[in-house]
């Protein structure tokens, strides 16, 4: 039974990776920080099939105890401070974690066993103001934020350590992916569940930022598959995963109520609070070298993800 290591496995992306690695076979084992309340909300349905151990990227001690117990031949780095609009208030503690953290871990790879196979949770927030359109794994990096700035390091360490010291580190560039399960106020899910609220008659209103900010949106479940493909590969690369389609938040909004037979323009304000000190206007992927190499598809449409969210925050709020 091969064994694997996840960071992160609190958030969205590390729940849908342990059930995937659960159904290949695997030990997993997730790291989660300690925090002085439980917030296993994502993977309470796995603890039975997961061993959580705790440990934090800020801490070398605790990575390196972890990979000498565990002896994990797959290690997925995917926590970071993931909010963008958070790396502006907190850009320090942003660079510490999700930038220094991959060095931390990578530090405790090369000391503990250096066979071990790397996957970097990077980001389409790496393209920032883009250079070129769409976005492939040799388009040049533009981060406008703190965070995008930070996955820049990140992505550059893990390119360097595969370089300098032969370690297996690959580099998964991930367009926005989204599902049920992501934070509330990440833009997609701030809707859905703003389309619940409003069609069970808990809210009125629902405020907004840039509606013109263009995304390339897919489903966190399918994405997954895309990371642990890449470590399944016979050499380390780089790889650009998204659907290859762009969509504005407008459009997002125009499906999410219409889905339960509202009109956006009568309920959405739009509120200068949410606008942020440099935007990334538009994303959109060229997975053709996924698609390609990987064999690797989305299998969610955009209209899929968008009334599969909502209806899931619907029948939430319908039982609260
Ligand atoms: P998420 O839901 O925000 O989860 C982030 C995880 O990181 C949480 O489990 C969090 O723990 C953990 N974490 C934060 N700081 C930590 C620390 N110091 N030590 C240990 N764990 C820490 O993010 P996600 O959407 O699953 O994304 C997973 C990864 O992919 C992230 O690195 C993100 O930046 C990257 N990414 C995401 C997308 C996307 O569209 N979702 C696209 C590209 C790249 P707590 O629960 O304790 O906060
Ligand atoms: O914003 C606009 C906002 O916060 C998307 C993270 O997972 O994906 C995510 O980063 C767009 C932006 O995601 C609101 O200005 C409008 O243009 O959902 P978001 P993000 O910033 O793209 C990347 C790939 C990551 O790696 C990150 O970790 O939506 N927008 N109005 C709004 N955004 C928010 N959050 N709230 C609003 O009210």
């Amino acid at each position: 039974m091969p064994t694997a290591l996840l960071t992160g496995i609190t958030g969205q992306d590390g729940s849908y990776l342990a059930e995937l690695l659960i159904k290949k076979g695997y030990r997993v084992i997730g790291v989660a920080r300690r925090s002085s309340t439980v917030n296993y909300e994502r993977i309470h349905h796995l603890l039975d099939d997961i061993t959580v151990v705790q440990g934090d990227l800020q801490d070398q001690g605790s990575l390196l105890a972890m990979l000498e117990e565990y002896k994990p031949s797959e290690v997925y780095n995917l926590a970071a401070q993931s909010f963008v609009p958070t790396s502006w208030n907190q850009p320090a503690l942003t660079g510490d974690i999700t930038a220094l953290g991959v060095t931390r871990m990578l530090e405790a790879i090369r000391f503990v066993n250096p066979k071990i196979r790397f996957y970097q949770a990077s980001s389409s927030e790496m393209f920032g103001k883009v250079m070129e359109v769409p976005q492939s794994e040799e388009t040049p990096f533009y981060p406008r934020s703190p965070y995008g700035v930070a996955k820049v390091y990140g992505h550059w360490i893990t390119v360097n350590y595969r370089e300098s010291f032969d370690i297996f580190a690959v580099s998964g560039i991930l367009f926005n992916h989204e599902s049920p399960r992501r934070g509330l106020e990440f833009v997609t899910r701030k809707i859905s569940d703003g389309v619940a609220r409003i069609k069970t008659g808990k809210a009125k209103e629902l405020r907004l930022g840039n509606l013109e900010a263009q995304r390339d949106w897919g489903f966190a479940g399918d994405y997954v598959e895309a990371m642990w493909l890449m470590l399944q590969q016979d050499k380390p690369d780089d790889y650009v995963v998204g659907t290859g389609e762009t969509h504005s938040v407008k459009e997002f909004c125009e499906i999410a109520f219409s889905h339960v037979g509202l009109d956006y323009k009568e309920f959405v304000v739009m509120d200068e609070k949410f606008y942020r000190p440099a935007e990334v206007d538009l994303l959109i992927s060229n997975p053709a070298k996924t698609r390609k190499q990987l064999k690797w598809e989305p299998q969610v449409s955009f209209k899929e993800l968008v009334t599969m969210m909502v209806d899931a925050d619907v029948a939430r709020h319908q039982k609260s």
